[in-house]
C-alpha cells in the first residue's frame, strides 16, 4: 500500500478533533493510501493526543498507518508529505498577564510560532511537501513560515476554502440550486472580512453567476456581508468558532491538489503571489487556483476584474500589506 505522511498542529483543538478521522477514513487520500499521522500539540496539552490515538485505533480504518504524538515540530516534520497547520494562538488569550487582543500583537506572537514551523519543514519535511495554514491570521503566518522554510519547492498556502463554500452555499440557497452547480469560485485576498468573494468570474451552469443572479443589490450588500461576516455568526449562535466546516474546507484544499482541476473548475487558496492580477509579489494572497496532474498549483491568469472587484481587491492587498508591515521584524 502507498503511505502518505501527514502532520497536524493544534491536532487536541476543535477543528484537529474534527479533521483527523476524515483524514485516517481513507475518504482524503484513497482507500489504498495508508495515513501516518504526526499530531503536533503544545507541551500542556499533548497528552491529550493519545486519547485521540485511541480513538483513531478504535474506527478500525483500513487506511490508518501510524499515529504519533509531538510537542516538538523539528521531530515531528521528518519526510512529511502533508503539513496541516492549524494550532495558532486566539485572540483575547491572556499571556504573561497580558491580554492580547490587538491584531498587532496577536501577529507577532504567531509569528514567533511559524518562524520555527516553517523552518522545522524546510529543513525536515519532503522536497515537494504541501503546507495548509489554517490558524489565524492564516495569510501572514502562512508568509512568515514560508519565507523561514526557505525551500522554494515546498508549496504554502493559507486556508480560504471555507470562504469559497460558504459563498457557494449563500448562492445555492438564494437561487435554488445544488452546490455543485457552481463552480469556479474564488476569494480573492485575506481570509478575514475583507476578502472579497467574486460572482463575476464564478459560474452556474457555464453562466457568470451574477449575470444568473441577476441582483447586483443582493450581490453588494446581503451576500458579501453574509460571507465576510459568516466566521462571526458561528462564533454568535454556537458560542464556538467554525469547527466541522473548517475541518472539512481543509480536507477539499487537499483534495483539491491530489489530482489534476477539472477544465471546468478551479479552487480558492491563498498562495505566494507572483505579481499576478498585479498584487505585490511577496505576499501570501487568495487567487483562483488549479492544480495539474503532479498536484503543482498555479494561478489561473487573465479573468475579467471590473472596477468594483478591483476596489474590493485593493482594500484586502492593503490589509495584508499592513499585516506584513506589522510583522516586518520576523521576516
Ligand atoms: P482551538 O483553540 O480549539 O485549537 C487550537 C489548538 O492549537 C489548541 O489545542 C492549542 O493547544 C494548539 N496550539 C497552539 N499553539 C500551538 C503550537 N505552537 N503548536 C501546536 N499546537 C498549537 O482552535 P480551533 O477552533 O481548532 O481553531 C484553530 C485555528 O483555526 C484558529 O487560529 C482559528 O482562528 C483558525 N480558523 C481558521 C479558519 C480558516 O478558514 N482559515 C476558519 C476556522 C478557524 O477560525
Amino acid at each position: 500500500m502507498k503511505e502518505v505522511n501527514v502532520l497536524v498542529t493544534g491536532a487536541a483543538g476543535q477543528i484537529g478533533y474534527a479533521l483527523l478521522t476524515r483524514l485516517a477514513s481513507g475518504e482524503t487520500f484513497g482507500p489504498d493510501v495508508k495515513v501516518n499521522l504526526n499530531l503536533v500539540e503544545v507541551p500542556q496539552v499533548v497528552s491529550r493526543l493519545e486519547g485521540s490515538r485511541m480513538e483513531l485505533e478504535d474506527c478500525g480504518f483500513n487506511t490508518l498507518g501510524t499515529v504519533k504524538n509531538f510537542s516538538d515540530m523539528n521531530e515531528a516534520s521528518g519526510d512529511i508529505d502533508w503539513a496541516l497547520l492549524v494550532g495558532s494562538i486566539p485572540r483575547g488569550i491572556t499571556i504573561n498577564g497580558k491580554k492580547i487582543e490587538e491584531r498587532a500583537d496577536l501577529l507577532k506572537i504567531n509569528g514567533g510560532i511559524f518562524t520555527e514551523q516553517g523552518k522545522a519543514l524546510g529543513e525536515n519535511a519532503k522536497a515537494d511537501a504541501k503546507i495548509l495554514v489554517v490558524g489565524n491570521p492564516a495569510n501572514t503566518n502562512a508568509l512568515i513560515g514560508c519565507t523561514h522554510g526557505k525551500n522554494e519547492s515546498q508549496t504554502w498556502m493559507a486556508m480560504t476554502a471555507l470562504d469559497a463554500n460558504r459563498a457557494k452555499a449563500q448562492v445555492a440557497n438564494k437561487c435554488n440550486l445544488e452546490i455543485s452547480d457552481i463552480k469556479k469560485m474564488t476569494i480573492w485576498g485575506n481570509h478575514s472580512p475583507t476578502m472579497y468573494p467574486d460572482l463575476d468570474n464564478a459560474e452556474i451552469k457555464g453562466e457568470s453567476a451574477s449575470g444568473w443572479i441577476n441582483d447586483q443589490n443582493w450581490i453588494e450588500s446581503d451576500f458579501l456581508r453574509i460571507v465576510q461576516q459568516r466566521g462571526k455568526a458561528i462564533i454568535d449562535a454556537r458560542g464556538a468558532s467554525s469547527a466541522t466546516s473548517a475541518a472539512n474546507a481543509a480536507i477539499d484544499t487537499v483534495k483539491a491538489t491530489l489530482s489534476e482541476t477539472p477544465e471546468d473548475d478551479w479552487f480558492s487558496a491563498a498562495v505566494l503571489s507572483d505579481g499576478s492580477y498585479n498584487v505585490p509579489e511577496g505576499l501570501i494572497f487568495g487567487f483562483p487556483l488549479k492544480s495539474d496532474t503532479n498536484g503543482k498549483v498555479s494561478i489561473v491568469q487573465d479573468l475579467p476584474i471590473s472596477d468594483y472587484a478591483q476596489d474590493k481587491i485593493n482594500l484586502t492587498t492593503q490589509e495584508l500589506l499592513d499585516e506584513k508591515n506589522d510583522i516586518k521584524d520576523l521576516l
